[in-house]
C-alpha cells in the first residue's frame, strides 16, 4: 500500500513565471509583458521580464531539480517565444531554447512533463481578440504543431492547457490576471468554450504529429469541497458540491471536464448559465472529446462542508485562528484526499496532482540556509493524505510540487514565495530550502518518509 510503484515525484514551474529573457532571440510580448505595464496592475509594478532569469540559468537550475532527486518537471512552453506573433512562421532560436532545457533535462535523467499554455498568451493574438475568437484554436493548433514537431521526439508527456478557470475567471471576468478583461457572462462561456476547442485541437495534433509514443493530459484547478465527518451523506453532498455548477462564474470543475471527459456540459451548468451559454456547432464536443491519458489537477485548498437538512452541501466555518499560508490561504490538506477522489470517480481516468504547494515567509538566515518548516508540514500533511486516497482506490500516479523555484507569482509580483529553493532576485543566487531536503527523502523513500518526524 501507499504510492504505488512507478509514481512520479516532480516539481513544476511555468515560462513567464521564471523564464525572464522576454525580449530576447525574438520573443514577443504575451498579455501579461503588457499586463504588467499598467500601473496597479502588478504588484509594486514588478514583471515577469527577468524574472529568475531561467531562460540563461536552466543547466544550473536543471541541477538542482536533480539533486532535489525529482525524476520529473513540469515546464511549459512560451507560445510568443516559439510564435511571436501568435502564428505563421516558428521562431527557430525560440525553439533551440527548449531544444536545449529538453536535452538536460533527459541528461540528468529527469523526464519533461510539458504545458503548452500556461497563460502567456501572444498579444498580437489578443488584438485580434484573443479567446472571444473562435479561430483562437486554429491558432493553438498551429502553435501546438510547431512544439510537437520540435520536441516530441524527446518529450513524451504532455498537458494542454493550465488552469483554464483562473486565466478566464481572473483574466476574463474580474479584470485582476492579465490582459485584464470584465466580460459578461456570455461572453466569458464564449472564450471558455474556444478554449475547450483549442484543447481538443491541441490533443489531435499531438497525436498527429508525435513522434514517440505521447500521452496527453490537462491541468485544470480541481475546486474541492470536502466532508468534515465520513457520514454518507456528508460525503455525498460534498461530492455532488465538488462536481455541481451552483454559482454564476467559472469557478467548477465539471464545465471544463465533462466536454473534455464526456463529450458535454453538464446540466446542471446549463441551468445555472441559462441565458448566457454560447451557440456552437454540435460536433464541436466531439473535437474536445479526445482519448485522455490522464487529469492533471491543481490543488492548493479546499471547502469543508456538510449535508444541510436537504442534503445540500453547507459550507462550514473553519475555527478561529485556523492556519493560513502567506497568501492567506487556508490548509486543508484534506483536499489532497477528496480532490482526486471525486474527479477519479466520476471521469475514471488516472490523477496527476499537477500543482500542489504553498507561500511562505521565506529568507536566508544568518546561517545562510532557508528555514521553512511550514512548507514541510504543510507538504507533509497534504502527501500524508494524498497517499491515504491511493490506499483508499485512487488511481493517482504523481505529484509535482509548485514550485521548483521562488518566482513571479502573477498579480502578486515577486511578494510571494512558492519555492522549494529560494531565489535572490538581485543576485540571482539559489538557496535550496530545507523542504527541498526533505522532499528529496521523501522521492527517495516513495514517500515512506512521511512517516518520520521531520523536525525531531
Ligand atoms: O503560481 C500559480 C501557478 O501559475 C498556477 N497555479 C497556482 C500557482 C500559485 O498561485
Amino acid at each position: 500500500m501507499g504510492f504505488p510503484d512507478g509514481f512520479v515525484w516532480g516539481v513544476a514551474a511555468s515560462a513567464y513565471q521564471i523564464e525572464g529573457a522576454a525580449r530576447e532571440d525574438g520573443r514577443a510580448d504575451s498579455v501579461w509583458d503588457v499586463f504588467c505595464r499598467k500601473p496597479g496592475a502588478v504588484w509594486s509594478g514588478q514583471s515577469g521580464e527577468a524574472a529568475c532569469d531561467h531562460y540563461h540559468r536552466y543547466r544550473e537550475d536543471v541541477g538542482i531539480i536533480r539533486d532535489i532527486g525529482a525524476r520529473a518537471y513540469r515546464l511549459s512552453v512560451s507560445w510568443p517565444r516559439i510564435l511571436p506573433q501568435g502564428r505563421g512562421q516558428p521562431n527557430s532560436a525560440g525553439l533551440d531554447f527548449y531544444d536545449r532545457l529538453t536535452d538536460s533535462l533527459l541528461a540528468a535523467g529527469i523526464a519533461p512533463w510539458v504545458t503548452l499554455f500556461h497563460w502567456d498568451y501572444p498579444q498580437a493574438l489578443f488584438q485580434r481578440g484573443g479567446w472571444l475568437n473562435r479561430r483562437s484554436a486554429d491558432w493553438f493548433a498551429e502553435y501546438a504543431d510547431a512544439v510537437v514537431d520540435r520536441l516530441s521526439d524527446r518529450v513524451t508527456n504532455w498537458m494542454t492547457i493550465n488552469e483554464p478557470q483562473v486565466f478566464l475567471k481572473f483574466g476574463h471576468a474580474d479584470g485582476i490576471n492579465a490582459p485584464g478583461l470584465t466580460l459578461s457572462l456570455a461572453e466569458q462561456l464564449q472564450a471558455a468554450h474556444h478554449v475547450l476547442l483549442a484543447h481538443g485541437r491541441a490533443v489531435q495534433a499531438i497525436r498527429a504529429r508525435t513522434r514517440s509514443p505521447a500521452r496527453v493530459g490537462w491541468a485544470p484547478v480541481c475546486v474541492v469541497k470536502y466532508p468534515t465527518t465520513g457520514e454518507p451523506r456528508d460525503i455525498e453532498a460534498a461530492r455532488r458540491a465538488t462536481c455541481g455548477v451552483t454559482t454564476r462564474d467559472l469557478w467548477n470543475n465539471t464545465w471544463f471536464n465533462d466536454p473534455v471527459f464526456k463529450g458535454e456540459y453538464p446540466r446542471e451548468g446549463l441551468e445555472a448559465f441559462a441565458g448566457a451559454v454560447p451557440d456552437f456547432p454540435s460536433d464541436d464536443f466531439a473535437t474536445i472529446r479526445q482519448p485522455m491519458d490522464f487529469l492533471g489537477i491543481n490543488i492548493y485548498e479546499g471547502q469543508p462542508v456538510r449535508a444541510d437538512a436537504q442534503g445540500r452541501a453547507a459550507a462550514m466555518d473553519r475555527p478561529i485562528g485556523h492556519p493560513l499560508t502567506a497568501f492567506r490561504w487556508p490548509v486543508e490538506p484534506q483536499s489532497l484526499y477528496w480532490g482526486p477522489r471525486f474527479m477519479h470517480e466520476r471521469y475514471g481516468s488516472p490523477i496527476y496532482i499537477t500543482e500542489n504547494g504553498l507561500s511562505n515567509v521565506d529568507w536566508v538566515s544568518l546561517d545562510g540556509k532557508v528555514h521553512d518548516p511550514q512548507r514541510i508540514d504543510f507538504t507533509r500533511r497534504y502527501l500524508l493524505a494524498l497517499r491515504r486516497a491511493c490506499d483508499d482506490g485512487t488511481d493517482i500516479r504523481g505529484y509535482f510540487h509548485w514550485s521548483l523555484l521562488d518566482n513571479f507569482e502573477w498579480s502578486a509580483g515577486f511578494k510571494e514565495r512558492f519555492g522549494l529553493v529560494h531565489v535572490d532576485y538581485a543576485t540571482q543566487k539559489r538557496t535550496p530550502k530545507d523542504s527541498a531536503r526533505w522532499y528529496r527523502g521523501v522521492i527517495e523513500s516513495n514517500g515512506a518518509a512521511l512517516d518520520l518526524d521531520p523536525f525531531a
